[in-house]
């Protein structure tokens, strides 16, 4: 089915966490995961307690839990600081009137303080809403709206973006700078930070109280805000072992955000709950401050995504060589398909093999994975993990013999599942709507040995950059541009960032097409929802495809685009 198939790179791991693939997966347990931790027998937890107090009380207290860098800054966090500035944080929001399951958005640049906020957070057993700083007006009113947040960390720069009047549950403006003059509903996080006790009662809750909600887009609609819980812990734990193949002396390095599930699931949990070095890089990405990063901590796990390794890649050999990356023993993707070109060059100027891991901000965690001790397939995501068994499904249900297309299903419940759409039960349950099955949205194939190979979304979903975008969202926020009548956005194929974005506008009466319009509507776009979702190309159309219901064809668009047959034209428009 694919050329690709026959490449194989031998695994070289001689000490990873994991045996075999297939000794690890008979007879595993996930109630023999669960006895790592100490709620084991009392059934009261905190995922915070796990990721920072209990290493922090058993003597990794002066152990570095975060370096921290950016143009700026240069700190060294231990476990021991990070768990008492979490403390403060849960006393500062405790002090605010803020309760268990109230959820707590926060929307700043990486930095210590967001780390802390967000443990924090979670401590006294609010739900955690992290946010991109890229994000504009209608996309932070959007999620503070649907989930009616009763406060916010944010910082100056940024506040102007958090629609505050519009919000009525939002009671507090938690601002992150220096000489803050906190107004009316506002609170100075240093001020409070500096007066906090250090000593903190921690919330103890059940495993299915509420944890983080990431908001995520699909085809059509407002963002979903996925709901996830305290149990996730056991897949984090897990996947950070065998996966990560993370070991007490590792120094890690996630270069997702914690707007994104990578940069919580694998930025904060997965790594401290396997008491791991953690690494996080504040500012833009250059490949040079990548790589200096990795020199000057010694990287020795590192985590990032396809669209970066083609930007580090496009970047030239020559800028690899002026680093000493020799920490680096084991590096891990996600987020979109892993190219085959890009896991060779990986091999050959880094000398590792990139393992590809696929998971969704759905899944909570990863599922199917290249482990240390696989052989690896470039181009291939690799295999379920131990403890979940993944298939590929037809519409109707039936599982789909080797080497055939279908949908990626995973087979429920795992640890990490989501546990609810909040707000919105109806978008749960279509995930399982196949039943015994949750229904990805990828469409894939497995081959003769049990490989993954992914082959696209099944639904209109944008990735770029590694980011999804709904094209509902962003045709939303382009049809209130006044000249704009209609659109239709799609993702194009693009070398670099694996999608960019496309709009098909058809214009308002009394405007004509010109390049000026067209910079015009994509800084509309980006200034109203977010950079990553501005369309980097436009083209205009007098009338869109449509169907008879009204919705627009975006298949119809992608395969004008790529020069594609149109398909079936029968419920079309005239
Ligand atoms: C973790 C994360 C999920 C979607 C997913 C798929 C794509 C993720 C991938 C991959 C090919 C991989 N995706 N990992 N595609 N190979 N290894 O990315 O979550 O932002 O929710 O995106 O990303 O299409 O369905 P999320």
């Amino acid at each position: 089915m694919n050329n690709e198939q026959a490449e194989i790179i031998k695994a070289t791991a001689t000490d990873a966490n994991l045996r075999s693939y297939e000794e690890a997966r008979s007879g595993f347990d996930w109630t023999e995961v669960e006895k790592h931790f100490s709620w084991h027998a009392t059934g009261k937890v905190n995922m915070a307690y796990e990721a920072i107090d209990r290493h922090a009380e058993a003597g990794l207290r002066d152990k570095v839990a975060l370096y921290y860098s950016d143009a700026t800054r240069d700190e060294a966090v231990t476990y021991g600081k990070m768990k008492t500035s979490s403390n403060k944080f849960g006393n500062v929001l405790r002090r605010l009137g803020v309760k268990k399951g109230d959820r707590v958005f926060i929307f700043m640049p990486r930095t210590p303080e967001l780390y802390a906020a967000l443990l924090g957070t979670i401590k006294i057993g609010a739900i955690v809403g992290p946010l991109f700083e890229a994000f504009m007006e209608q996309a932070v009113r959007d999620r503070l709206e649907d989930s009616q947040a009763v406060a916010i960390v944010t910082t100056p720069e940024l506040l102007p973006r958090v629609p505050v009047k519009d919000l009525p549950h939002l009671k507090h403006v938690i601002l992150v700078g220096d000489n803050i003059q906190a107004g009316p509903g506002q609170v100075d996080f240093k001020g409070e930070m500096a007066q906090a006790s250090d000593e903190l009662a921690i919330e103890w809750v059940d495993r299915e109280d509420g944890l983080i909600l990431h908001y995520t887009s699909g085809s059509t609609g407002k963002p979903k805000g996925v709901f996830h819980v305290h149990n996730a812990m056991i897949q984090h734990y897990y996947t950070g072992k065998i996966v990560l193949d993370l070991k007490p002396g590792d120094v890690y390095w996630c270069t997702a955000d914690p707007g994104w599930v990578t940069g919580t699931s694998y930025g904060v949990f997965a790594p401290w709950l396997n008491g791991a070095t953690n690494v996080v890089r504040g500012g833009r990405f250059k490949p040079q401050d990548w790589y200096s990063t990795i020199e000057k901590n010694k990287v020795t796990v590192w985590y990032s995504a396809p669209t970066s390794f083609r930007m580090l890649m496009s970047a030239g050999d020559e800028t690899v060589e002026q680093f000493d990356l020799s920490s680096l023993r084991h590096v891990l993707s996600v987020g979109e398909p892993l190219n085959p070109e890009v896991v060779r060059w990986g091999l050959k100027v880094y000398n590792q093999r990139i393992h590809d891991t696929w998971w969704m901000t759905e899944t909570g965690g990863q599922l199917i994975c290249n482990y240390p001790s696989m052989d690896i397939r470039p181009g291939s995501m690799g295999k379920p993990i131990p403890g979940t068994e993944a298939a590929i499904l037809d519409d109707n249900g039936n599982v789909l013999p080797p080497n055939r297309m279908g949908n990626l299903a995973i087979k429920t419940p795992w640890p990490s599942m989501m546990r609810k759409i909040w707000n919105n039960p109806a978008k749960y349950e279509e995930y399982f709507r196949l039943t015994g099955w949750y229904v990805s949205g990828d469409s894939a194939y497995m081959d003769e040995d049990g490989y993954f190979w992914f082959q696209g979304r099944v639904d209109d979903v944008i990735n770029t950059s590694g980011e999804r975008v709904g094209p509902f969202e962003v045709e939303s926020k382009l049809v209130e541009h006044p000249a704009v009548a209609e659109a239709g956005v799609i993702g194009k194929p693009d070398p670099l960032r694996g999608e960019i974005i496309k709009a098909f506008i058809s214009l308002r009466v009394g405007f004509e097409p010109s390049d000026e319009l067209k910079a015009d509507i994509a800084k509309f776009v980006k200034e109203g929802l977010a950079a990553h979702a501005a369309p980097r190309e436009i083209e205009f159309k007098d009338k869109l495809p449509k169907t008879r219901s009204g919705k627009i064809m975006r298949r119809v668009l992608k395969a004008w685009e790529l020069g594609l047959p149109t398909g079936d034209l029968s419920t079309i428009e005239d």
